[in-house]
């Protein structure tokens, strides 16, 4: 990170009233993206920015997600930040609490500053093309002037609910994955879970040892990978606090295994090795050949989210649990009915059920230079250049914004590489003395051309049904590339591709 940016505030001094923050920069959400910015900022002397959070304590999807289970499924010791490493993680893949505690952390110094507002939802955020300067509203009916305006809220935090009839009909209780119920006890009931996807992979086996019948409805079956999860003895935890250069060999060892798993979604007829271990990890754990056809992949390894578990199979083929791939016809009282005539009864009904991604903008109104709503330019498909900036709105800055999420390294090295982007632009925009920046419409369209031509010919392209395409099958979410040649991308500003107004 480049510590002797200036970026001087051009509204310098802060202002703080019931009703109104004057502020340079508020960055709207506390999760990891939120929380990055604010530390950079921080680490470069500045003080004049605030970050509001809709819920009452950070955390973001670690705040959000309590299923039973959840747990990231990249190791650790890369899925944390570089300038925050720690080295008392507990396993290799850290569960939810854990990650959840990290990021408390994270925000310590941000609290201590007096910079976290919490219980704040943005409703909208308007361009004053005169003043240079976002006029932010919040549902607390305070508002916020600040020249830069940091959206940091997730791709993924709005539950996508499954378009089954009948959904409202269910008699039982029913929730979704990601609004997991505090204390829920399914122990001795009938449980069904809709979605095979990332969420379920983890949540079924732990319900498996509490429902009295798990029902597992899987529309399309997986690739899955081993998880070599193991527990970090004492010894590693103090060896990694005292010796960092073994730490950061641990970190860069597996951020490059991963980066080798991208090589193989880019170009899929080198991803052989990955198919491999994948389909001896099914022949080694089902061995019931029904069962092992019923849960073998029809579509190319990596086009949806590769996943990690060495416990889903096995929890597959317990007594009390049933993989159903019937089809769900319809949701009824008591239960679903399914397409081939069977009815299944059930007390819980869970959706694992997945997120609409970008539907960040839902509830929040954006409007840029000449009255421009983000909501309009973005409704066949959202657009930035590099997933941060927009042309035509000033001053605005997302953190994994569309085509900046990966489907196969920690996302979090693209927000550390989004953070310097910004900061760099923000630097660049002091040093000329201008108020504001935002892409030229041609560097956008360039970046989206090159994210398409990319796209084809990859994994994700494989004709598979994922959260990572749009209704016309195209990729709104993935960054088509490693996450090196990401940072490579971002680390200079090609000051052509910006207009400095
Ligand atoms: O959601 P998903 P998720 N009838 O969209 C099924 C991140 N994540 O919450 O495959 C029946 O992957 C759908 O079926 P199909 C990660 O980025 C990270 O599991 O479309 N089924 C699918 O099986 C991940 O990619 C971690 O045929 C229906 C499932 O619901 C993202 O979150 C952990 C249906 C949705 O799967 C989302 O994962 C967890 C219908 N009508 C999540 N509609 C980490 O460890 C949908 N489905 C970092």
């Amino acid at each position: 990170m480049s510590e002797n940016l200036i970026s001087a505030p051009l509204v310098s001094t802060d202002h703080i009233s019931p009703d109104l923050i004057i502020t340079d920069i508020a960055i709207i959400g506390a999760g990891f993206g939120g929380l990055a910015m604010a530390r950079a900022l921080l680490r470069i002397g500045r003080r004049d920015f605030r970050i509001f959070e809709k819920a009452d304590e950070v955390g973001g999807t670690w705040r959000d997600n309590t299923y039973p289970g959840a747990a990231c499924d990249v190791p650790s010791h890369l899925y944390s930040l570089s300038d925050a490493p720690n080295p008392r993680w507990s396993r290799l893949f850290p569960q939810q609490p854990e990650i959840q505690a990290y990021l408390q952390t994270l925000a310590e110094p941000v609290r201590a500053a007096g910079l976290l507002q919490t219980g704040w939802t943005l409703t909208s955020a308007q361009w004053d093309a005169e003043a240079k300067v976002w006029l932010i509203e919040s549902t607390t009916g305070q508002r916020v002037r600040a020249r830069v305006l940091i959206a940091a809220m997730g791709g993924l935090h709005v539950p996508a609910w499954p378009d089954i009839a009948d959904r409202d009909a269910f008699q039982g209780r029913s929730w979704h994955s990601a609004r997991w119920p505090e204390g829920a006890d399914l122990t001795g009931l009938k449980v069904g879970v809709i979605g095979t996807g990332a969420s379920a992979v983890q949540l079924v086996p732990v319900l498996a040892e509490q429902a009295a019948e798990l029902h597992v409805f899987q529309r399309t079956p997986v690739w899955v990978m081993p998880r070599p999860d193991v527990a970090i003895s004492r010894f590693w935890q103090r060896a990694f606090a005292a010796i960092p250069p073994l730490r950061l060999a641990l970190r860069g060892s597996i951020f490059l295994w991963l980066e080798l798993v991208a090589s193989a979604l880019l170009h899929p007829q080198m991803a052989g090795w990955a198919r491999w271990l994948a389909r001896r990890h099914l022949r080694n754990q089902v061995g019931a050949p029904d069962l092992r056809a019923r849960l073998t992949p029809t579509f190319p390894l990596g086009c949806k989210r590769v996943l990690v578990s060495s416990d889903y199979y096995p929890a597959l083929q317990r007594a009390n649990v049933q993989l159903v791939d019937a089809g769900i016809e319809k949701i009824e009282a008591d239960g679903v009915q399914l397409a081939d005539g069977r009815r299944i009864a059930l007390d819980v009904l869970i959706y694992a059920t997945g997120f609409r991604p970008m539907a960040i903008l839902d509830g929040v109104e954006i409007v840029g230079i000449d009255g421009h709503r983000l909501a309009d330019d973005w409704r066949e498909r959202p657009q930035a250049h590099l997933g941060i900036g927009v042309a035509g709105y000033p001053n605005l800055f997302f953190l994994l914004g569309p085509n900046t999420a990966l489907g196969h390294n920690s996302v979090l090295t693209m927000i550390e590489s989004q953070v310097r982007h910004v900061l760099l632009l923000l630097n660049e925009t002091a040093r000329r003395g201008s108020k504001s920046v935002d892409p030229t419409a041609q560097a956008q369209r360039d970046f989206i051309n090159g994210i398409d031509q990319r796209f084809t010919g990859t994994a994700w392209a494989g004709g598979c049904r994922s959260w990572y395409l749009n209704a016309h099958g195209q990729n709104i979410a993935l960054w088509i590339g490693s996450s090196l040649s990401y940072r490579r991308r971002t680390r200079r500003l090609r000051e052509s591709e910006y207009l400095f107004r």
